[in-house]
């Protein structure tokens, strides 16, 4: 199967990122053909400093491969180095209604967050998104439960192309976990982890560890004292728990009787150890991935030569149905 999927270099990277996009990355690396990228362009809808994005984007690489991204066995680079990306996005947007683009969840939130830059690149996210994908023919989407509506939107355009232009693109599929596809802030459990959003409310894949048990021992939890899991009525502790869950590969009913009898407290604690545990890895690998500068330039320079063929022959493709000249 061929697999694509990005992260914004806005922020930094968190648990949620980890548990919802990148997990799925390192096990479909093994037996698929896989394009990661680092979407600087869909960046740019939201405010951000151009004197740093740079230093950004080569953060974001360097966490891929801390976490287990293999650039060996993966594509990774930069999408705004591909320029068919903004080409095959604009070709879309001429299929594309706008009433489907208004309607989108993303868009709406985030209209509402950044509500003085309401900018047209925000509510043409999902085209571009939708470009980044078809442009590598991608059969499956590893992305968290945010991003399926958009994938659910690139499909209807995949379609729309297909049935107009005959057929080019695959309808790509969302691919989600299982458990993970939606970690909750620590500050307010009832929204999304973001990146964007104050640093206290995720936690980044190299925190330090007394950071981390500072923000996981703040965390906002629920009246009450049993650890069960109960998204309605306890949605902090079953955010905590599904956490917990994941990293320590147990079932939520396990844990739940390891705490019987004990409070958040002491549940707190041992999933703090649990995640500082799960993240040692990750800080010794990016620490050695920043003293090697060289690699890590050769790693995007290596991964744009191989998206660019790819990217090229669908163009071609496309210019063609479209009666554009090839
Ligand atoms: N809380 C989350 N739980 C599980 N998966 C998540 N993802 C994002 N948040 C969670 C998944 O991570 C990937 C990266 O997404 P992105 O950088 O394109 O932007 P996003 O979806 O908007 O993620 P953030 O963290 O909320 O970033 P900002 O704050 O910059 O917008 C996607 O696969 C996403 O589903």
């Amino acid at each position: 199967m061929r697999i694509v999927s990005g992260i914004q270099p806005t922020g930094n990277i968190h648990i949620g990122n980890y548990l919802g996009a990148i997990k799925q990355w390192i096990s479909l690396q093994e037996k698929n053909e896989c394009v990661f990228m680092i979407v600087d362009l869909h960046a740019l809808t939201a405010p951000y400093d151009q004197k740093t994005l740079q230093e950004k984007i080569t953060e974001k690489l360097i966490a891929y491969v801390a976490a287990g991204v293999d650039p060996e066995k993966a594509i990774i680079f930069v999408q705004s180095e591909v320029k068919e990306h903004t080409e095959l996005a604009w070709l879309l947007n001429t299929i594309c209604p706008v009433g489907e683009l208004e309607r989108m969840t993303q868009y709406k939130d985030k209209s509402k967050k950044f509500k003085d830059n309401v900018n047209a690149g925000l509510l043409n996210y999902p085209v571009l998104m939708a470009a980044d994908i078809l442009l590598y023919k991608a059969e499956g989407v590893p992305v968290g439960k945010d991003q399926a509506q958009h994938v659910e939107m690139t499909r209807t355009l995949a379609k729309k192309f297909n049935s107009k232009f005959g057929k080019t693109f695959p309808e790509p599929k969302e691919l989600m976990p299982e458990f993970g596809s939606k970690i909750m802030s620590l500050t307010d459990p009832k929204k999304k982890m973001s990146k964007s959003d104050d640093p206290k409310s995720y936690i980044s894949l190299f925190d330090l560890p007394e950071d981390i048990e500072k923000k996981i021992m703040a965390s906002e939890t629920d009246s009450g004292k049993a650890v069960i899991f109960n998204v309605t009525k306890k949605p902090g502790i079953s955010n905590l728990l599904t956490i917990y869950s994941i990293l320590e590969g147990k079932p939520i009913s396990a844990i739940e009787k390891q705490f019987k009898g004990k409070g958040y407290g002491d549940f707190k604690k041992s999933l703090a150890k649990t995640v500082i545990n799960y993240l040692e890895p990750f800080r010794r690998k990016q620490k050695e991935l920043l003293s090697r500068e060289v690699y890590v330039q050769e790693i995007l320079k290596k991964g744009k030569a191989r998206a660019k063929t790819m990217a090229e022959t669908t163009m071609q493709e496309v210019r063609e149905k479209m009666g554009l000249s090839s």
